[in-house]
């Protein structure tokens, strides 16, 4: 699925995205930790905000911990709920971030000696792992994953024990895409197709990224000895350093370009985070009160 975000489809999108959101009790929106900036939609806030929420910092193995912990005091002291996890590994974690969410609900529900089953919608960008978090909270298999956007085509339902029902949706959320800094950084996580830059803009771009965020790594993997190259120059380094050449001798730019975009995609270069929050251009505004408290907070 290659949404082109048009306003006309944007308009759409958030329609059905208001029509869900009338009829779940929570939502658990998951961003990607090496991006909790670019990934996140930037109407979410306001289109939840009566509504029990999570935000869920996904991929948190490929992130750099300490600018995780960094992410995770900013949108506290913001007033959301928030943990960094890893869908694979924590279900367990996601499913008490969840009881803790709905605990209200279920309790006035059993107030009035009922006992209801409680919906949650599972929104986010694509790619970020909103289907892998399902099929590990439901135990199986049951939504396909993969590792490209748009993988999740419709809206699904899935039971995970008897008393919840997890939404799964398709990428449906806009994305940053006004902002061409965060669109890029979207492609370097797939979150959208590449077709926004060519693959040398993109990897050179990502290289240029990562020399500032991480440049022991890249020196390492790639084996730098000049950190001050920029553009051409620096993917010619790149192939000498790996000895990515054509025969006759030539270097294989376009070879280093899609190795250094599926090293990073990997977390083959380390654990990584594109942006921290002392580097926003301008504080977001503050996340607007849910209608109700919930004790969420931290590493899962
Ligand atoms: N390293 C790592 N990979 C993950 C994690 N969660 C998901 N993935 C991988 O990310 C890719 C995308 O996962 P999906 O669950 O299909 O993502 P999605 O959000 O459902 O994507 P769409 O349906 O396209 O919107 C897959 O290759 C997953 O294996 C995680 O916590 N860590
Ligand atoms: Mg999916």
């Amino acid at each position: 699925m290659q949404i082109n975000w048009y306003p006309g489809h944007m308009a759409k999108a958030k329609r059905l995205l208001q029509d869900q959101l009338s009829r779940v009790d929570a939502v658990i929106e998951l961003c990607d930790a090496r991006l909790p900036y670019s990934s996140r939609n930037p109407d979410l806030n306001y289109m939840t905000k009566n509504k029990a929420r999570v935000l869920l910092m996904n991929k948190a193995d490929l992130a750099d911990p300490s600018v995780t912990q960094q992410w995770l005091s900013y949108f506290k002291s913001r007033g959301l709920q928030c943990a960094a996890v890893t869908a694979e590994r924590n279900a367990k974690e996601v499913l008490k971030i969840i009881e803790r969410l709905t605990r209200e609900k279920v309790e006035r529900a059993e107030a009035r000696g009922l006992r209801r089953t409680i919906r949650v919608m599972v929104v986010g960008v694509p790619n970020v792992g909103k289907s892998t978090l399902i099929n590990r909270l439901h135990g199986g298999a049951i939504a396909k994953v993969g590792d490209r956007p748009g993988v999740t085509r419709a809206n699904q339902w899935v039971r995970v024990g008897d008393y919840l029902e997890l939404l799964d949706t398709p990428g449906m959320l806009w994305p940053r895409l006004d902002d061409p800094v965060a669109a890029k950084r979207l492609a370097y996580i797939s979150a959208i197709k590449d077709e926004i830059l060519d693959t040398y803009a993109l990897a050179v771009s990502l290289l240029e990224d990562l020399i500032v965020m991480s440049p022991e790594c890249v020196q390492k993997r790639y084996k730098l000895t000049d950190l001050s190259l920029r553009g051409l120059e620096l993917m010619e380094a790149v192939c000498r350093g790996r000895g990515f050449l054509l025969r006759g001798g030539e270097l294989d730019i376009d070879r280093a370009c899609a190795v250094v975009l599926d090293e990073f995609r990997d977390g083959k270069l380390g654990r990584v985070t594109l942006e921290t929050p002392a580097a926003l251009k301008k504080p977001e505004t503050k996340e607007p009160e849910p209608e109700e408290k919930h004790g969420t907070d931290g590493q899962a």
